[in-house]
């Protein structure tokens, strides 16, 4: 079986962010063919299986990947950098939700708020470990505590994605204390 982070990584990269890279069209929903995929995949050196792909969709550690009902298409849970809808239903969030970050971005988010940067939401966790996690990847975290209670009652718009990750436009630094 191929390393399952190398697929994982190369998928992430072709289904949020580089489709053409690949010669890929994602639908407006971030959707596309398996078969598709696959051979593209191939055509550029990438030789995969179906039954490896399923794998990596079972067992990757985040989820990060899904099939349509029918098993045909596939997409990225979230994250993406190319325009989608991933045509989430609204949800009630958890009335705490953390984010990490690290230090240096401090300032400018307690100015700015959380801005999605160059992905289509802001990324929050139902949990501080999982917080932590995120902010590990950039250094020493610092954890956020997000008053998804306030925002929801003030109208602000929140989507769980597939993998369990709450997504949000944005969120004012008026709802940001630390946690
Ligand atoms: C920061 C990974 C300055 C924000 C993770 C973060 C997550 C600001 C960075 C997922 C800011 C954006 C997403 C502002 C936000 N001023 N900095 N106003 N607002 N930031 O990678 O949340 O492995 O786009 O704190 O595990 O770190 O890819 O978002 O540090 O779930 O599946 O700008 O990516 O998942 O960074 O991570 P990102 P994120 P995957």
């Amino acid at each position: 079986m191929k390393d399952l982070k190398r697929v994982s990584k190369k998928l992430s990269f072709h289904l949020r962010h580089e489709p053409d890279l690949l010669g890929i069209t994602l639908d407006p929903q971030g959707w596309v063919s398996v078969d598709v995929l696959l051979r593209a995949l191939a055509a550029h050196g990438f030789r995969l299986t179906r039954a490896e792909l399923d794998e990596v969709v079972a067992n990757n550690d985040k989820r990060r990947f899904a099939f349509d009902e029918t098993g045909t298409r596939i997409r990225a849970s979230q994250g993406h950098s190319v325009p989608v809808d991933l045509a989430l239903p609204d949800s009630v969030p958890p009335a705490v939700l953390y984010h990490g970050t690290v230090a240096r971005f401090l300032d400018s988010i307690m100015r700015e708020g959380l801005n999605p940067g160059s992905r289509h939401a802001v990324h929050l966790s139902a949990t501080t470990d999982t917080a932590i996690t995120v902010g590990a990847r950039r250094g020493k975290p610092v954890i956020l505590r997000v008053d998804a209670a306030a925002m929801h009652a003030d109208g602000h718009k929140f989507q769980l994605s597939a993998n369990g990750v709450w997504l949000a436009q944005a969120v004012p630094p008026a709802y940001l204390t630390f946690a």
